[in-house]
């Protein structure tokens, strides 16, 4: 197999999900900009985010959120969702939107509102059996404002507690994936902080439990490919929350706001083998599109993600290899920023021409007229959002 088919093939069976919510209405605490066009149900975001996939050919599956996409019939929403070639993904859970959880959901010093987010988690693995998703998603805000305002310990003691009931809880196949923050929204201490927190508690969970890095969510200059590569050697990396950012957790498209990072991270996943479909790392988007258009700006970021991929994949590992086992430090960096250097833009073309979509997916979006179509449809009604 020659180089360039085998990076071909391996960009074909790329696997990367989109977010239900990405494409409702969101914002920050200043403003939430409304579009025109956005969805107002489940099925009205699974029908764009089955046009993503339909444009790129590698967003086959989407990740819901509950109770923003809470149905009555989850089989019904899975069977609408195959009609227009796509899957239901990862649940994730929310225990970070109701009154009760202000000092806390799981870690709350009350027992009555911990067993209420306790049953919240149970309630999504339910809707996991119901979609037939593999994983579930526990991100927690929990945390707190101010020094002593609760025990760091005591804190640990509950969520460990409710860790191992949803792992309990797991059925065949499933897994559940624990996504850290460094902050917000509590500004004191998050109880979930970083990724030795998450690991340590996957840890001691089980082979079923493991770490989501999500990549807005660590203090500025932090190597997370560094972090990728170590929970992949653990065996404990389940997947990504991709998305791209300045600051803080501004949740920007993947590979805006730092390509180059994007591709060193990519350079770990395909040095460790982790890219194909089967090594069961979970690609997911987890963006917010403030101001820009959202199924254009959810197809640029896949988009991204394939061109920091197709650049890793090109790295000439031998080469490599070899300057490092030499010491040739210039060499080794050199070989790397060969391919990030290269324009994939020409090959990633090729792939989508030999699978039979448009080399240009944004133009041909544009083209199709959906946009327009979709305006002009989702008159009345409420528009997705947080729901905040
Ligand atoms: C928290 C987070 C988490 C989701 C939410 C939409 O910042 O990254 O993954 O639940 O965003
Ligand atoms: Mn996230």
């Amino acid at each position: 197999m020659t180089d360039r088919t085998r990076v071909l093939a391996a960009l074909r069976d790329q696997r990367v999900e989109t977010a239900s919510w990405a494409f409702g209405n969101s914002g920050t605490r200043f403003k939430v900009f409304a579009q025109e066009g956005v969805p107002r149900d489940p099925y009205e975001k699974i029908a764009d985010a089955a046009v993503v996939h339909r444009f790129t050919g590698v967003a086959p599956t989407v990740a819901l959120h509950i109770p923003w996409d809470r149905v009555d019939d989850y089989g019904h929403l899975s069977a609408f969702a195959k009609e227009r070639g796509v899957a239901l993904g990862a649940i994730n859970a929310n225990v970070f939107q109701d009154d009760d959880y202000k000092l806390g959901s799981v870690t709350n010093p009350d027992p009555a509102v911990r067993a209420k987010a306790l049953a919240h988690l149970v309630e999504c693995v339910d809707i996991m059996d119901a979609t037939g998703s593999r994983d579930l998603k526990l991100w927690f805000s929990d945390g707190t404002n101010y020094p002593g305002q609760d025990s760091v310990r005591a804190r640990q003691d509950r969520l460990a507690e409710a860790l191992s009931a949803v792992y309990g809880r797991l059925g065949a196949g499933q897994r559940m994936l624990l996504e850290y923050k460094l902050f917000e929204p509590a500004f004191y201490m998050t109880d979930v902080p970083d990724w030795g927190t998450a690991y340590a508690h996957c840890l001691s969970l089980g082979d079923r439990a493991q770490v989501v890095i999500d990549t807005g969510h660590h203090a500025p200059g932090t190597n997370i490919e560094f972090i990728v590569a170590f929970l992949l050697r653990a065996g404990k990396l389940g997947g990504f929350d991709f998305n791209s950012r300045f600051y803080a957790d501004d949740d920007l498209m993947v590979g805006a706001a730092d390509p180059f990072q994007l591709f060193r991270i990519m350079h770990e996943i395909v040095s460790a083998g982790a890219l194909a479909p089967a090594a069961g790392i979970a690609f997911m988007l987890d963006q917010c599109h403030n101001i820009e258009p959202k199924i254009q700006a959810v197809i640029r970021s896949v988009m991204n993600v394939q061109e920091a991929t197709a650049k890793a994949l090109l790295v000439d590992v031998d080469a490599l290899a070899a300057a490092q086992q030499a010491g040739d430090v210039l060499e080794a960096n050199d070989v790397l920023m060969d391919a990030y250097q290269t324009d994939v833009r020409p090959l990633l073309r090729e792939l989508r021409a030999e699978m039979g979509l448009d080399p240009d997916p944004i133009g041909a979006f544009k083209a199709s007229g959906y946009l327009e179509t979709v305006t002009a449809a989702r008159v009345g009604g409420t528009a997705a959002g947080w729901g905040a």
